[in-house]
C-alpha cells in the first residue's frame, strides 16, 4: 500500500496520474494546504520542505519509503513497477528526464509564480505579472515546438508528460492565449482522454478544502 500526501493541485495530480496508469493500490491522506496542514508533524516527518506531493510506500522490506517532490516520486514508481512510463536507459531514457526536468525547474515554478501573481497576490505588481505571464508564454512556446509531430513530449507517453499535462491544463489561469498552441490543445485532449487521467482527477472532486486534519487524525489515519 502506499499512503499518498495529497492535495488537488496541479503537483498532488501528477501522482494520481502515475498510480491510476500503474493500477497501484493507494490511500489519500488529505493535507489542506489552504488550512496549513502541510505544518502538521506528521506530514513534516515525510515531507520536510512542508509542500505536497508526498508519499509513504508500505512496499519495501526494509521499512517504509517516505518520499518528496514529485519528479522523484515519479521516477521512483516508474523505476520500481516495471519501468513503465521511464525507459529504463539510452536516448529515450534520457529524453523523458530532460522534459520532466524541464517541468520540475522550469514550467511548474514559472507557472506557480504566474498563477500567485495574476491570482492570489494580495496587490495587483504589473511587473511582476507581466514577467511571469511573459516566460510562461515562451515556456508554452518551446513546449509546443517540441510537440510538433509528436503525440507525446518524449517519445512514448511517460512521466515527462504526466508531470507536463497538470500545469498546462490551468493554462486559463494562466492567461495562455491558446490559438498560438494548436499542438498543446492537442495534446490536452489526447491525454486528457485517458481513463487513467480521468479517475487521477476524480480525487479532485472529493477533496474538502472546508475540512482540516487534527496531527491525531492523521496518526490515526497512518496507524489504520
Ligand atoms: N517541487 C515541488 C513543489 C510542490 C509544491 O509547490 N506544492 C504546493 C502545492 S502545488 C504546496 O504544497 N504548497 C504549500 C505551501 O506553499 O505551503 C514538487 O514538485 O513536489
Amino acid at each position: 500500500m502506499i499512503d499518498l500526501f495529497y492535495a488537488p493541485t496541479p503537483n498532488g495530480h501528477k501522482i494520481t496520474i502515475l498510480l491510476e496508469e500503474l493500477g497501484l493500490p493507494y490511500r489519500i491522506i488529505p493535507i489542506n494546504i489552504r488550512k496549513n496542514d502541510q505544518f502538521l508533524p506528521s506530514f513534516l516527518a515525510v515531507a520536510p520542505n512542508n509542500r505536497i506531493p508526498a508519499i509513504l510506500d508500505h512496499n519495501y522490506p526494509d521499512g517504509p519509503l517516505s518520499l518528496m517532490e514529485s519528479g522523484a516520486i515519479l521516477t521512483v514508481l516508474a523505476e520500481r513497477h516495471g519501468h513503465r512510463f521511464l525507459p529504463v536507459s539510452g536516448h529515450p531514457r534520457a529524453q523523458v528526464l530532460q522534459w520532466l526536468n524541464w517541468q520540475m525547474g522550469g514550467l511548474g515554478p514559472m507557472a506557480g509564480q504566474n498563477h500567485h501573481f495574476n491570482q492570489f497576490a494580495p496587490e495587483k505588481i504589473p511587473y511582476a505579472m507581466k514577467r511571469y505571464t511573459d516566460e510562461t508564454a515562451r515556456l508554452y512556446g518551446v513546449l509546443n515546438r517540441q510537440l510538433e509531430g509528436r503525440d507525446y513530449v518524449a517519445g512514448e507517453y511517460s512521466i515527462a508528460d504526466m508531470v507536463i499535462y497538470p500545469w498546462v491544463l490551468l493554462h486559463e489561469r494562466q492567461q495562455m492565449d491558446m490559438a498560438q498552441f494548436p499542438n498543446i490543445v492537442a495534446y490536452l485532449k489526447r491525454i486528457g482522454e485517458r481513463p487513467a487521467v480521468q479517475r487521477a482527477y476524480v480525487h479532485g472532486t472529493k477533496f474538502d478544502w472546508e475540512r482540516s486534519l487534527t496531527e491525531e487524525e492523521i496518526q490515526a489515519l497512518l496507524r489504520s
